[in-house]
C-alpha cells in the first residue's frame, strides 16, 4: 500500500529508445504516457512516441552491425544468449512486477512470462552448437552437395502487449543466433517489459547495432518499420485485422513476412469426461490472463448429456475469483488492458444479451466500485446456450467471456469446433482414448490438447495456427522458427577438377 501510493506520489520516469547501443530521445521528441490498468492513476513511465526518422536510426544501426554479426560464429553469438539467461534468472521477480503494473496480469502470470523469455532463450542458445544444415549425395561423381542455414538480414520484430516479455524473445532469440540484426517494436501499452528484454541483452554484451528498440504506435513506427528498404522480414504478433494490414506492406515492398494473429480456441467437453478436471482447465483458459491470451479458451462445447452438470462446475469456479490488482497475491484475474478493451469487451457483452437464444449466465458488468474504481475491471462472463452461428461464438473478444455450446456428438463437436475462421488452439477432455486421437486428427488447429486447457504451450515445441489465425509459420520450436529467421544456401564443390555438365551429362538409370 505505501508502496503503491509513493509510486502514485513519484515522477514518472522518461524512456529512451535503444538504437546503435545508445539510448537516445526520439527525435520529434514526443512521449506516450504508460498507465497502471489496475489503478490508471499511476504513470508506469513515459515512452518514445517514435517516428520514421527514428525507425531509419534504427535501420541504419542494424545495417552496420550486420556483416560483423553476421560473420560471429553462431556459438559466440550463444554465449550472449547465455548470459541473457542468466541475467533473467536473478531479475525475474522486478521484471514480473514490472509487467504486472504495465499490462495488469497477475504476478504469478507474470513471473510465468518472464520465464518463457528465459526458457527461451536458454533452449534458444543452445542452438548455437547446432544450427544444423545437411548434406546429400551429388547427382555427379567428385561432387559435394550440401545445404547450410544463413540469416536473412534485418528483422523488423512487432510485438503485442498481452505476453510484453515472451513474445518478444520468441521472435529475437532465434533472430539473433541465426545472425540477423534487429528492430523491434513493442506495443505502446507495454514497452517498459521489452525495454527490460532489451536492455538485459545490452548487459550481456550484445554489440551495438545488432538489436535496437524503436518505441512507438503502429501507424508511425509500425508502418515505417514494413516498409523499410533495409528489412527483409516482418515478424508481427498481434490481431488478424493489423496482421493482414502488415502482410499486405510487407508484400508490396518485398519482404518476408511472419504472422501470429486472432484465436477463437475451443474445449470439447465430452459425456464420458472428468467434469470438475474440464471445468478447472475451462476456467483457467478463460479466465487467465483475464482472457487475454491468442490461446483463451473462449468457445467450451459440451456434449449435452453433461451440460448442466458441467456449467454447474463451471459457474461455481468462475463465481468463486477474485478480480483485482494483479500485485494482490488473492487475486486471480487482473484487469483488462485499456479503455478500449474494456468498450470491445462490454460491446460483445451487449451482443451476446441481445441473442434470443444464448443465457447471460454469470458476470457481464464491468466493476467500478472500491478497489476496482480505477482500473479497467471485468466480471468473469459466461453465456450458455450459445449457437455456434453467433457472432459471441465466432469473433475474437480478447477478455473474460466464454460461450458455453451444446452439442449431440464428437462429431457435432468437431464440427463446431472447426467452424470459426481461426486454427489456433483446441484441446478435448474425455477418457475415451479413441475420442482424443479422433478430434486430435480432425481438429484443425496448429496446437491441440487432451484433458488440458487450450494455453500454456511450452517454447519447445511449434506455436501458430491455421487458416485466419497466421500464415503457415510456426514460432517456438527450433524445427520450425529457425525456418523464420533464416533461409536456405545450397551448396556444390566439384572437385573432379574438369567440368561436368549437372542435367546434360547425367542420365537415369531407368530412362
Ligand atoms: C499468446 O497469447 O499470444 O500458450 C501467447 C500459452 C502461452 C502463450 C500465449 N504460453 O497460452
Amino acid at each position: 500500500m505505501a508502496q503503491a501510493k509513493a509510486r502514485l506520489a513519484g515522477k514518472p520516469e522518461a524512456y529512451k529508445n535503444y538504437i546503435d547501443g545508445r539510448w537516445v530521445e526520439p527525435a520529434g521528441g514526443a512521449m506516450i504516457e504508460s498507465r497502471n490498468p489496475a489503478d490508471t492513476r499511476e504513470v508506469v513511465g513515459r515512452f518514445p512516441a517514435s517516428s520514421a526518422k527514428d525507425v531509419e536510426a534504427a535501420l541504419d544501426a542494424a545495417r552496420e552491425a550486420y556483416p560483423r554479426w553476421k560473420a560471429t560464429p553462431a556459438p559466440r553469438r550463444a554465449e550472449i544468449l547465455y548470459r541473457v539467461g542468466q541475467l533473467l534468472v536473478e531479475r525475474k521477480e522486478q521484471f514480473a512486477v514490472d509487467m504486472t503494473r504495465e499490462m495488469g496480469k497477475v504476478l504469478k502470470e507474470s513471473r510465468g512470462d518472464v520465464q518463457e523469455a528465459i526458457d527461451m532463450t536458454f533452449y534458444t542458445a543452445g542452438e548455437g552448437r547446432r544450427l544444423h544444415g545437411y548434406t546429400t549425395p551429388s547427382e555427379l561423381p567428385d561432387k559435394f552437395a550440401m545445404c547450410v542455414r544463413q540469416p536473412v538480414g534485418r528483422c523488423a520484430l512487432i510485438t503485442p502487449w498481452n505476453f510484453p516479455m515472451a513474445i518478444p524473445s520468441w521472435k529475437l532469440m532465434p533472430a539473433l543466433i541465426c545472425g540477423n540484426t534487429v528492430a523491434i517494436k513493442p506495443a505502446e501499452d507495454t514497452p517498459l517489459s521489452t525495454l527490460n528484454l532489451v536492455r538485459t541483452c545490452e548487459e550481456a554484451g550484445l554489440p551495438p547495432g545488432v538489436l535496437n528498440l524503436v518505441m512507438g504506435t503502429g501507424e508511425e513506427v509500425g508502418a515505417a518499420l514494413t516498409a523499410h528498404r533495409d528489412v527483409n522480414l516482418v515478424s508481427f504478433t498481434g490481431s488478424t485485422q493489423v496482421g493482414r494490414a502488415v502482410a499486405e506492406s510487407a508484400a508490396r515492398h518485398g519482404k518476408t513476412c511472419s504472422l501470429e494473429m486472432g484465436g477463437k480456441n475451443v474445449i470439447l467437453v465430452m459425456e464420458d469426461a472428468d467434469l470438475g478436471l474440464a471445468a478447472e482447465g475451462a476456467v483457467w483458459g478463460a479466465f487467465g490472463t483475464t482472457g487475454q491470451r491468442c490461446t483463451a479458451s473462449s468457445r467450451l462445447v459440451v456434449h449435452k448429456k453433461v451440460y448442466k452438470k458441467f456449467v454447474a462446475k463451471l459457474t461455481e469456479r468462475a463465481r468463486a475469483l477474485r478480480v483485482g490488482g494483479g500485485l494482490d497475491p488473492r487475486v486471480e484475474v487482473g484487469p483488462v488492458i485499456n479503455e478500449e478493451a474494456v468498450a470491445k469487451i462490454m460491446g460483445y457483452v451487449e451482443i451476446g444479451r441481445k441473442e434470443d437464444r444464448a443465457t447471460l449466465h454469470l458476470g457481464g458488468r464491468r466493476l467500478k466500485k472500491g478497489e476496482h474504481k480505477h482500473g479497467h475491471f471485468i466480471e468473469p462472463t459466461i453465456f450458455t446456450d450459445v449457437a455456434s452461428g453467433m457472432r459471441i461464438a465466432r469473433e475474437e473478444i480478447f477478455g473474460p467471456v466464454v460461450s458455453v455450446i451444446p452439442c449431440r456428438d464428437l462429431d457435432e463437436a468437431v464440427e463446431i469446433g472447426n467452424g470459426v475462421e481461426y486454427g489456433l488452439s483446441s484441446a478435448i477432455y474425455t477418457r475415451d482414448v479413441n475420442r482424443a486421437f479422433k478430434a486430435m486428427e480432425q481438429m484443425y488447429t496448429g496446437i491441440f490438447y487432451v484433458n488440458s486447457s487450450t494455453i500454456g504451450a511450452e517454447v519447445h515445441l511449434p506455436f501458430g495456427g491455421t487458416k485466419a489465425t497466421g500464415n503457415g509459420h510456426r514460432e517456438g520450436a527450433m524445427v520450425s522458427s529457425l525456418d523464420i529467421f533464416s533461409e536456405w544456401k545450397a551448396i556444390y564443390v566439384d572437385y573432379s577438377g574438369k567440368l561436368q555438365k549437372a542435367q546434360i551429362d547425367t542420365a537415369s538409370p531407368v530412362g
